[in-house]
């Protein structure tokens, strides 16, 4: 794919996710169905759905040859990343959208033969939108974003479900070491936040390609790390657990998280 089409590509990705912004808070003004999917911290709105074939929609039409991964599997079972891939969560943070009406987002990651294209993440109540074009910057609302400046940790804010540390109490090294913990209920804003440098990590262990693929590609182009928790890469084609920081600040947390598993051995 070459450059030109690249850009074509993220310009109209993002024309669609400010639409489907205005569809969601239209939507919001009237009453909409709410479903428990796996468990009750699981749903699925009317809202969701109908976002997730808006895009299906234009992208069948415009692309016909690329492929969406949805978190509502409207369309194929896409399981490899050939050719140009949407995976697209029609809104991140249901849970907050269902409770709060706030700190949701829409998230789009597009990616040509496995590498990143564009990632997108747009909180639709705030009208705030983080992009990336790989390889040309990020923007918030089409201003540039610098690149992360190394952080020491005692000067970081990191967010994770409080959940997590019932899972793995090495995460207490963090909360004494860092300036204080966070926690947000969306994965794909967290992962904004990474990328624009107002928290330094993002730790999560159980996320999918959709809650991370947009993302992912803010937070690469920003110059930091994502991996999963173990240190391995993604694949964005499995629920996988996550690590995304600020560089420094990545290789301070998996120093921390060695030396805390040493000392309760
Ligand atoms: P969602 O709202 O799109 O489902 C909440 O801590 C964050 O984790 C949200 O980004 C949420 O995405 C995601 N999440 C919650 N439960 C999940 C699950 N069972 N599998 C994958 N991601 C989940
Ligand atoms: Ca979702």
């Amino acid at each position: 794919m070459n450059e030109q089409s690249r850009k074509a590509l993220y310009d109209t990705a993002l024309e669609w996710t400010y639409e489907s912004g205005k569809h969601i808070r239209e939507k919001m003004e009237n009453t909409y169905n709410v479903d428990i999917k796996a468990h009750q911290h699981d749903l699925v709105t009317d809202v969701d759905r109908s976002v997730e074939q808006f895009f299906r929609d234009r992208v069948k039409k415009s692309f016909p040859a690329h492929r969406i991964m949805g978190e509502e599997g409207l369309g194929e079972n896409v399981e490899d990343l050939k050719g140009t891939v949407w995976i697209i969560d029609p809104i991140d943070g249901t849970v907050n959208f269902v409770h709060q009406g706030c700190y949701f987002a829409v998230s789009v990651g597009i990616f040509h033969n496995g590498e990143p294209v564009a990632g997108i993440v747009y909180d639709v109540m705030a009208d705030e939108m983080f992009s990336a074009l790989a390889g040309k910057g990020l923007w918030l609302n089409g201003k540039p974003l610098p690149q992360l400046a190394d952080t020491s940790i005692d000067e970081a804010l990191l967010s994770f479900n409080n959940g997590w540390m019932m899972k793995d109490r090495r995460l207490e090294e963090l909360v004494r070491q860092s300036r204080g913990i966070r926690s947000y209920g969306a994965a794909a804003l967290e992962m904004a936040y990474v990328a624009c440098g107002r928290i330094e990590a993002y730790i999560s262990f159980n996320l999918a390609p959709w809650d991370v693929a947009g993302g992912y590609v803010l937070i690469t182009e920003a110059g930091g790390t994502v991996t999963n928790y173990t240190g391995e890469p993604l694949t964005f084609l499995k629920k996988d657990t996550l690590l995304a920081a600020n560089a420094s600040v990545y290789h301070t947390i998996t120093d921390l998280l060695e030396q805390a598993g040493n000392e309760t051995r």
